[in-house]
């Protein structure tokens, strides 16, 4: 899964078509890296962020998408916890939502099971503006693992396809760096609950913690803690260094077949 960021930046002149462009430019370049989902999203959910309005992330998303399904038949995902992105984008031929917030806004339970399309529950402590302020577990692994099992209830309850569910324990999002490296080593005990896991770890600061790198100099530690959760049963790494991981994972299929 590649990370296509529709920033409010590049849209602050209303979504003019150079920069749906460049969008779509950037969705083909990772389709032909070796992408086959393109996660499309706004900076909403980064530590310490404010929420966006509806209208605002509707301006942003929606054009890039419509955008990308007229040239490409790539998965689409949309990160949103809205309800009405969710439709919008799935209308406009978005293929999974990417919550953060697992289902846990106002009418996104009801919304997803309408739209019947895979969507990704992530764990996050507390919410993005509070969780780094001193990330607390007694058992990250077993509260993770609870906070799954109360989700995928809920998703039962809601009607939504169990099928179409993929688990996310959420590096980052109110973790501390023992928390997200638990989390990793751990990773496949999350196969328990019998659904595909998609991880997040490209560029993250917890690389920055154990590795002292800044941001763009994290593409070793993004490929390589990418390679590991796949080799601890994750299904889907979402990533900003698309070919650079495709190799990795390119290798690491190839000595599976291997004689
Ligand atoms: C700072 C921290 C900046 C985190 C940006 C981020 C995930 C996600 C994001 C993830 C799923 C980023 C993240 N991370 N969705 N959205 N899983 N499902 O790296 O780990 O872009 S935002």
């Amino acid at each position: 899964m590649g990370v296509l960021n529709v920033t409010p930046d590049s849209f602050s002149d209303g979504g003019r078509f150079s920069h749906i462009d460049s969008a779509v430019d950037q969705a083909l370049l990772m389709v032909k890296s070796g992408a086959s989902i393109i996660d499309v999203g706004g900076e909403s959910t980064r530590p310490g962020s404010i929420k966006v309005s509806l209208e605002d992330e509707l301006k942003r998303v929606i054009p890039v998408i419509k955008a990308i399904r007229l040239k490409s038949g790539v998965a689409i995902s949309v990160d949103t916890s809205k309800p009405e992105v969710m439709r919008k984008a799935v209308e406009a031929g978005a293929n999974l939502i990417n919550d953060v917030y697992a289902l846990r806004q106002p009418g996104a339970l009801d919304m997803a099971a309408s739209l019947n399309v895979a969507v990704c529950l992530m764990h996050m402590q507390e919410s993005p503006k509070t969780m780094q302020n001193q990330p607390e577990y007694i058992e990250v692994i077993k509260e993770v693992g609870a906070f799954f099992s109360e989700r995928l209830e809920a998703c039962q309850k809601a009607g939504i396809a169990e099928s179409n569910i993929i688990l996310d324990p959420g590096f980052g999002f109110g973790k501390t760096l023992g928390h997200n490296l638990s989390l990793l080593a751990h990773l496949d005990e999350f196969k328990k609950h019998g659904r595909p896991l998609l991880v997040g770890l490209s560029r993250k600061s917890m690389w920055g913690d154990l590795l002292g790198k800044k941001v763009d100099d994290r593409v070793s530690a993004s490929v390589i803690s990418a390679l590991l959760a796949v080799t601890k049963g994750a299904s889907i790494v979402r990533v900003h260094d698309v070919a650079e991981t495709a190799e990795a994972l390119t290798i690491y299929k190839a000595l599976q077949l291997a004689n």
